[in-house]
């Protein structure tokens, strides 16, 4: 038996975010399992509790408790201290002993990727398909970087939801739905009243 999916709207959202969007947060960007860079060649870039915890509790009243999101995003060389960073990193739900190399987005480049603001979709949850044991919260930037970011600084809006967090038969099934959301978050955030965001004083 094979189970047709519904086919899914291509666009979401009002003609412009209503509550609880806009949501706006500043962070770090800290290392996840590598999955998304080597199974799926979807990089995501996580983010620790400290941000995610607020943002669900944001969500609730609205949302599900998890999902995937769209918005705008731009990463900036750190201004914290590495201990700071690490600090976020060891705190948040995340944990491997994968070691990665933190460079703190030192080696952003002015006018090409740093600060430069950027569309996104991001996902929140217990990523059912790899049974993860510790909620986690990631950001795909839809834009090809050249280089790692780890520990850099992150500012990003919500702007809106785009569905739940769902379990997939193949890691295929999984790819192909991400790029859905893709597709999704680039029609809904060319709407004027989503667009406007990219140009907000946050990014400055
Ligand atoms: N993981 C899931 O298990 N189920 C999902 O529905 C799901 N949706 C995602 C949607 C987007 C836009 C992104 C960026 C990731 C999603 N993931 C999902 C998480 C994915 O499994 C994760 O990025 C990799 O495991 C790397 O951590
Ligand atoms: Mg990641």
């Amino acid at each position: 038996m094979t189970i047709e999916r519904t086919e899914r709207p291509k666009i979401v959202g009002h003609d412009s975010p209503t509550k609880p969007y806009p949501y706006y947060a500043k962070t770090q960007v800290i290392s996840g399992f590598g999955r998304g860079s080597s199974d799926l060649g979807i990089p995501t870039a996580n983010i620790p509790k400290s941000a995610s915890q607020p943002f669900l509790d944001a969500m609730s009243s609205y949302e599900g408790e998890t999902g995937i999101y769209y918005g705008w995003v731009a990463v900036y060389p750190s201004s914290t201290t590495p201990e700071a960073v690490k600090q976020a990193a060891q705190d948040s739900a995340v944990s491997c002993d994968r070691v990665v190399e933190y460079n703190y987005g030192h080696k952003l480049v002015e006018g090409e990727d740093k600060g430069v603001v950027f569309p996104m979709v991001m996902s929140v949850g217990w990523n059912p398909f790899y049974g993860n044991k510790q909620r986690s919260a990631e950001i795909h930037i839809i834009h090809k970087y050249k280089e790692t970011f780890y520990g850099a600084d992150i500012r990003f809006v919500v702007l809106g939801y785009i569905r739940p967090e769902l379990d997939y038969v193949s890691v295929e099934a999984l790819i192909e739905d991400i790029n859905f959301d893709i597709g999704v978050a680039l029609n809904s955030l060319a709407r004027p009243e989503y667009a406007k965001y990219k140009n907000d004083d946050f990014f400055k």
